[in-house]
């Protein structure tokens, strides 16, 4: 009824570059037709041919409740019978805020926007604005959105097409910002040393997992905050993704590390085009219409989105096992998958937090880009279509997280590892 994947991808590139409206989705890096998708339920997606996988790309972390969650579904119906939008405000975004705040001791103003991307461009805008600075530290492989000044060893997408610095970006933008190792302090403080009172901010992803999931090395972190507190400069966490995901609030409050500007996104949208930016007053005053910092967005606060990241918010606090059932079963498919791989003299690394996971076919878990690029990329190509096969749908690169959602519960991994253990023989062949 609905034709073949096939036939849409052929159809899709005819109007749409490259057949998707965001590059990873093309399988560029691990081949093959991407799955055009009719719906999703729990932690399942229907393709056009009426195939079902168990899905890992979960809207790459928004959907940490399941596809189509009931209670989501109808607060979002709810919201656009009474009007979709008004680009005014309303009681319901203020709760949203309000509910936020509330997560981060450090968090007092609470700004909406419709993306991740404009949610990290703000942040960086702020802290040049306030310190008077044009230098912005970031770290290799990690992906804080398509922003000019972001596109530099950029991850996600970019590291996914290689092309981690994009063309467009002009050479007096790219020089704005400096990308060093991840996991490097000594990098990062030799920088400083050398033109700490040129840098407004260092936007970090607390936890990476743009270059598929890098944790942090002990002391990283609490170096950044040492450096930026004695240069003068911002720290900002970018926690869209891990924020709401790793936890109530995210990896700051997990660590008690307080960043001066946290972005949000994903999560707190469940499933609709809602981020934001948030700290303190002192910085966050500094945008319009309180201070002189412009940022606006026609959609920003959108009811609709409200209502959805309310909703989820909102179940997740409700429900006090949530965080604790997540880590049991992204631990429980970790280990389950490290057993398999050795089990068949499959050299790979599986790194995991709440909610999230990456494998890399590479003996040890990689601390950095240059690490994770030294993994096997064709081994990740072959186990993606040998599980796809299996009706089950991973990331379709090897520099991207799996999320996992409340509703991948014991049967689901139960099945996921039936899958990988039947796929696994079949990786060697092809
Ligand atoms: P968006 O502009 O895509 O909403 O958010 C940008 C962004 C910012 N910060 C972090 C830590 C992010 O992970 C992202 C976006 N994440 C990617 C997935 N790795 C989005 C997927 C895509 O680009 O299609």
């Amino acid at each position: 009824m609905w034709g073949t994947n096939g036939e849409w991808y052929e159809r899709a590139q005819r109007v749409i570059p490259g057949g998707v409206h965001s590059p990873v989705r093309a399988f560029r890096a691990v081949g093959g037709v991407p799955r055009f998708i009719l719906r999703g339920e729990g932690a399942y997606v229907w393709d056009v041919e009426d195939r079902a996988y168990i899905d890992y790309v979960m809207s790459w972390g928004a959907l940490i409740l399941g596809h189509a969650h009931p209670a989501v579904v109808a607060a979002a119906q709810r919201a656009t019978a009474r009007g979709s939008s008004y680009g005014m405000t309303t009681p319901a975004d203020v709760e949203l805020a309000e509910l936020v705040a509330s997560a981060f001791p450090f968090v007092e103003r609470v700004r909406f926007v419709n993306s991740g991307t404009e949610a990290t461009m703000t942040a960086v805008r702020i802290a040049r604005a306030v310190t008077g600075r044009p230098l912005v530290i970031k770290f290799d492989g990690c992906y804080h959105g398509h922003a000019d000044y972001f596109l530099v060893q950029a991850g996600s997408g970019a590291l996914t097409l290689g092309v981690p610095s994009s063309p467009g970006v002009p050479a007096t933008i790219a020089r704005t910002t400096v990308s060093l190792p991840y996991n490097d302090p000594v990098a990062v403080e030799r920088l400083f040393h050398e033109r700490g009172d040129q840098v407004a901010a260092v936007i970090v992803e607390p936890i990476a997992g743009n270059m598929g999931l890098v944790l942090p090395v002990d002391g990283f972190l609490e170096a950044l905050r040492d450096l930026t507190r004695r240069f003068g400069s911002l720290l900002i966490f970018d926690e869209v993704i891990t924020g709401f995901r790793v936890g109530w609030g995210g990896w700051s409050v997990r660590t008690g590390i307080e960043p001066d500007l946290i972005t949000l996104g994903k999560v707190i949208g469940g499933g609709f085009p809602l981020a934001a930016y948030a700290g303190p007053a002192r910085w966050m005053d500094r945008v319009a219409p309180v201070g002189p910092v412009y940022q606006a967005g026609t959609l920003a606060g959108n009811p609709v989105a409200v209502a959805a990241g309310y909703t989820t918010l909102l179940q997740l606090q409700d429900d006090p096992t949530a965080y604790d059932a997540l880590a049991r079963r992204t631990r429980a498919l970790a280990e389950g998958l490290q057993e398999a791989f050795q089990a068949h003299g499959v050299s790979a690394a599986v790194v995991w937090t709440t909610g999230m996971l990456s494998v890399f076919f590479r003996p040890t878990p990689p601390r950095n880009l240059t690490e994770v690029q030294a993994s096997d990329v064709d081994a990740f190509r072959r186990f993606f279509h040998a599980l796809l096969e299996q009706g089950v749908h991973l990331p379709p690169s090897a520099f991207e997280a799996w999320f996992l959602s409340l509703a991948h519960d014991d049967t689901i991994v139960t099945q996921t590892l039936e899958a990988v253990r039947s796929a696994l023989p079949r990786m060697k062949d092809t």
